[in-house]
């Protein structure tokens, strides 16, 4: 096991990463940028180096600087988190090359799923079911393009292979906005990701987004722990995540499961990582997956009992998976309510002094915050500053425990989404559950001023 980690990354994620460390005896070192040198897990860290100003240019994202410090301070693996430098595939060949470990998957795993053409066709060759669209690759042919576009049926969506949360889609409605809509993302993705290339698929009205963890190590052992439903989302920033995903036939999510895991063993995946799926109509339809830890982890190590973080240590640490898939057990429900620095309305960005700081507590609730009183929230970053995660014996159990929570929770001297997460909290629709990726943007153009 490693004797020392460098988590190359900030805020919560750098928090969650140390505690794991500590608790394997592992020493930390923390990199941080000017705007974060006050900050608390900084100070709780064995070591700290600073990296930069505070723009993640100059910092976050200074491969030099944090392979540097990685050096001076006899690190032997650096763990990127989620965000910053944690899915690019240069970074962890250069840490490699550099003679540290990569706490995530292979450059070229991280590589072939950074490339969401190249992901679909590694996915539709280990058998899990995609959503119907072009073979890879949009030609340049527009008579081709157009014979796709009706083989496929209107509504279509155009996506970068580049692309991915959200970025570089557009989507066509008719054969006569088809090529024109192919031209605009393609000189968009070119010039935003320097690749041009655009690939097709059906447009699905009204999914549901759900993804499977996953967890392989380098001797194609593969398990997948469980499912979560992160449905609801704003301009592709999740707000509320929760698993397992309510109302979807187990037998459906079991057979997706295995073959996930199944995939992993096939491509030789390596690490924590998530498949992402569109779910309507009963079916299941890979779109993207990301090669990292991701936000809302939590939810699944509350039904599961696994530190999806730990095991990522492990793993990257040559060590043979000790969980298989017979010993994973989902047992009861987990929610996640991402707490932003925001304005509970009109969702501008409040950084600023945090005058008071109250998280909640009691049975089942998880709080994930490196904030205080006293903290300063910068205003460089993304605005998350906790995640709240409430665990039940059943989902009714954990709303309850997280409305407990959620009345309990005082912050002052910003603006959170905390008002926003309290009426969710008591919608009718969210607690029935299985409301699709469209329904808080929806509900929040009909709610009063
Ligand atoms: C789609 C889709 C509908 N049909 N693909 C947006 C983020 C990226 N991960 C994929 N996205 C979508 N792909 C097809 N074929 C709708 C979305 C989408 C979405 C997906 C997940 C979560 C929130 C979303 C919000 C808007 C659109």
């Amino acid at each position: 096991m490693f004797g020392k980690i460098l988590i190359a990354n900030r805020g919560e994620i750098a928090l969650r990463i140390q505690r794991a460390c500590r608790e394997m005896g592992i020493r930390t070192v923390v990199v941080h940028s000017e705007a974060d040198r006050d900050a608390k897990y900084v100070r709780l860290a064995d070591e700290s180096v600073c990296i930069g100003p505070a723009p993640s240019a100059l910092s976050y994202l200074n491969m030099p600087a944090i392979i540097s410090a990685a050096e001076v301070t006899d690190s032997e693996a650096i763990h990127p988190g989620y965000g910053f430098l944690s899915e690019n595939a240069d970074f962890a060949e250069r840490v490699e090359r550099s003679g540290f470990t990569f706490i995530g998957p292979s450059p070229d795993s991280i590589r072939l799923m950074g490339d969401k053409v190249s992901a679909k066709n590694a996915m539709l060759a280990t058998g899990v079911p995609c959503v119907p669209g072009s073979e890879g690759a949009l030609p340049e042919d527009s008579k081709e393009c157009i014979r796709i576009g009706r083989q496929v049926g209107y509504p279509v969506i155009i996506k970068a292979a580049g692309g991915g949360g959200g970025r570089g889609m557009r989507v066509v409605h008719t054969e006569a906005a088809l090529l024109n809509a192919i031209t605009m993302t393609r000189t968009e993705a070119g010039a935003a990701f320097g690749n041009p290339v655009v690939y097709m698929e059906k447009f699905l009205e009204n999914p549901r987004h759900v993804e499977i963890q996953v967890l392989a190590d380098s001797f194609r052992n593969a398990v997948w722990l469980g499912e979560r439903d992160c449905s609801m989302q704003r301009r592709h920033q999740k707000v509320i995540e929760e698993a397992p995903a309510p109302g979807i036939p187990r037998r459906l999510v079991d057979r997706i499961g295995d073959r996930c895991a199944e995939a992993c063993r096939k491509i030789g995946y390596r690490g924590a990582g998530t498949f992402e799926f569109l779910y309507e109509n009963n079916e299941f339809y890979f779109i993207e997956m990301n090669t990292r830890v991701q936000v809302e982890h939590p939810v699944t190590e509350a039904i599961t009992g696994i530190d999806i973080v730990q095991e990522q240590i492990h793993v990257a640490a040559g060590e043979r998976l000790r969980i298989r898939q017979k010993d994973v057990v989902l047992k009861g429900h987990a929610i996640e309510c991402r707490i932003n620095a925001e304005d509970p309305f009109k969702f501008t960005p409040s950084p600023g002094r945090i005058t008071s700081w109250h998280p909640p507590g009691g049975p089942g609730i998880r709080v994930d915050s490196h904030a205080y009183t006293g903290y300063f929230v910068p205003p460089h970053y993304d605005s998350m500053v906790g995640k709240v995660i409430a665990y039940g014996a059943d989902r009714n159990q954990a709303l309850a425990r997280m409305r407990v929570a959620l009345s309990e929770m005082i912050v002052e001297g910003i603006q959170t989404n905390i008002p926003l997460h309290r009426e969710l909290m008591t919608d009718a629709r969210f607690i029935k559950g299985g409301t699709s990726i469209h329904y808080l943007e929806q509900r929040l153009a009909e709610r009063p001023a």
